[in-house]
């Protein structure tokens, strides 16, 4: 059997699988890939504000994205994430929100549905760093999100 890489920098690959026989095991096999390939998107973002979306955006996004942003300011201040504008498919696809540098701090908000429909519409981090996930699954989208951060001084803790 013979394998090949594919690599792509956009959000959309399109593959063609060419089998004499629908049943064929190779045919299969790429099926499975096709249907299980993930979309990585994202970035770095360090400025003192920025904006960032969803990819398409305002067109809709596509099946399949783990997206993650990190955002990085000067240490003596905090980060307030604003959602500008956000529709997502309630709530297979959706924004989280980590309080550090990665996945695998602490999850301070989860964002996904329609913004009108939001209690809040903007989370603060406790220090200069945060992390942002995309994840969409493998039907029904919407528009995405259009979210703006800016820096914040940290709140003084209570006098003791
Ligand atoms: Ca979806």
């Amino acid at each position: 059997m013979r394998f090949k890489t594919f690599a792509s920098n956009k959000t959309h690959l399109k593959t063609l699988l060419k089998s004499k026989n629908i049943f064929n095991k190779e045919f299969c096999l790429n099926l499975f890939l096709f249907l299980s390939l993930k979309v990585i998107c994202g970035g770095e973002l360090t400025g003192l504000n920025g904006s960032f979306s969803s990819p398409n955006y305002p067109e809709n996004y596509d099946s399949r994205l783990r997206c993650n942003w990190t955002i990085t300011v000067p240490p003596e201040y905090n980060i307030r994430l604003n959602f500008i504008d956000l529709h997502t498919e309630s709530c297979d696809d959706y924004v989280l929100i980590f309080d550090g540098k990665s996945t695998n701090s602490t999850s301070i908000a989860t964002f996904c549905g329609n913004l009108n429909s939001m209690s809040t519409t903007y989370v603060t981090s406790s220090s200069n760093v945060m992390t942002v996930k995309f994840f969409t699954d493998g039907s029904i989208n919407f528009r995405g999100f259009l979210a703006f951060y800016s820096v914040v001084k940290p709140r003084k803790s209570p006098l003791k």
